[in-house]
């Protein structure tokens, strides 16, 4: 497909959605608010290079100077990764960003929308933003699960950590119609984890079933995304038990600070870093690397679905 003038894409991306060939959506957020410099920009460039090694084309997005972009220089990465000007924006604050010309890194919500538009279908991140423990009391929701509800691109990821209330983010994703499912595995995983304790809500096996259960969503003509949760390879797992104290730690210290909104989920990454004196981290970019060659993998294959049969949901 053409992409439109809203955003705008490297030549190499663009090319490679005019032939149809596979193109993996990477996010900014975790480069500029997830990951401690320099290990973001070393992890974002890595995280490019497996994409390409997998045979598929990665687009890192952000908005630079006012400009969304979709495939980015090694410029902007240390751009992002280094400049304190660069906001978080999620899709609400897409539109301030871009009148005042600065620098936004892109949630998931964000990204999702920016690869939607340019007619990209699979996205590698980290973790999803979701549902926050005392959510009842504070409404703090994550926007990234509104948008999953709308925007027809499938998101990969290793789970939500338990910095969110794990359970719930499930629940809202079912009201939401947002099929979710678990890679290999009949359990839900937790990010630094394998496990969550709560049931896999679908499971699928391997890339080519995935690239089907896309097909299929898109074809039945649901709007929505898709969630495929990949657990973190055994080797690089932490367990929950070591996880959960960190965890509760992160989040009083949250409360005695008086942090919400969008810092809560930036603010809370970079605790968990710190309280584990960085092997959170390791694990973090361990995951990353784990989901880039999955989701190329997913890509390939439904890059050749798509050549064979049905019309892109756009
Ligand atoms: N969870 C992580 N790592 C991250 C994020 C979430 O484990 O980097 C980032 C993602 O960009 C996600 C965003 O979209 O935080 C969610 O922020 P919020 O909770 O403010 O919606
Ligand atoms: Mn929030």
């Amino acid at each position: 497909m053409t992409v439109p003038s809203t955003v705008v894409a490297t030549d190499e991306v663009a090319e490679a959605l005019a032939a149809g060939r596979p193109v993996v959506a990477l996010e900014s957020t975790i480069i500029s608010h997830g990951m401690p410099y320099p290990q973001n920009v070393a992890m974002a460039t890595e995280v490019e290079d497996i994409v390409r090694d997998h045979g598929a084309m990665p687009a890192t997005i952000a908005v630079l100077a006012g400009v969304p972009k979709v495939g980015l220089s090694p410029e902007d990465l240390e751009l992002l990764a280094s400049d304190p000007s660069v906001v978080k924006a999620s899709v609400r604050d897409l539109p301030s960003i871009i009148a005042r010309k600065g620098h936004g890194a892109t949630t998931v919500a964000a990204t999702m929308r920016l690869a939607s538009l340019a007619g990209i279908r699979v996205f590698v991140t980290g973790g999803l933003g979701g549902v926050h423990r005392g959510a009842a009391t504070s409404f703090d929701v994550s926007a990234d699960l509104t948008e999953l509800s709308t925007t027809p691109v499938c998101v990969v990821c290793a789970g939500v950590k338990s910095i969110l209330d794990i359970g719930l983010t499930l629940e809202k994703l079912e009201t939401l119609g947002v099929p979710v499912l678990v890679d290999g595995s009949d359990e839900f995983p937790s990010f630094y984890s394998r496990g969550s304790g709560f049931a896999a809500p679908l499971r699928a096996d391997g890339p080519e079933e995935i690239a089907r259960a896309m097909d299929a969503a898109w074809s039945l003509g649901l709007t929505s995304g898709l969630v495929v949760a990949h657990p973190i390879p055994v080797a690089d797992e932490i367990a929950a038990s070591e996880m959960d104290p960190v965890i509760a730690r992160a989040l009083a210290d949250l409360d005695a600070r008086g942090i919400g909104g969008r810092d809560a989920t930036p603010y809370l990454l970079g605790r968990i870093v710190e309280l584990t004196d960085g092997r959170s981290l390791t694990a973090n970019i361990a995951l990353v690397r784990e989901n880039a060659r999955v989701g190329a993998e997913i890509a390939v294959r439904y890059a050749a679905l798509s050549a064979a049969s049905s019309p892109d949901p756009a």
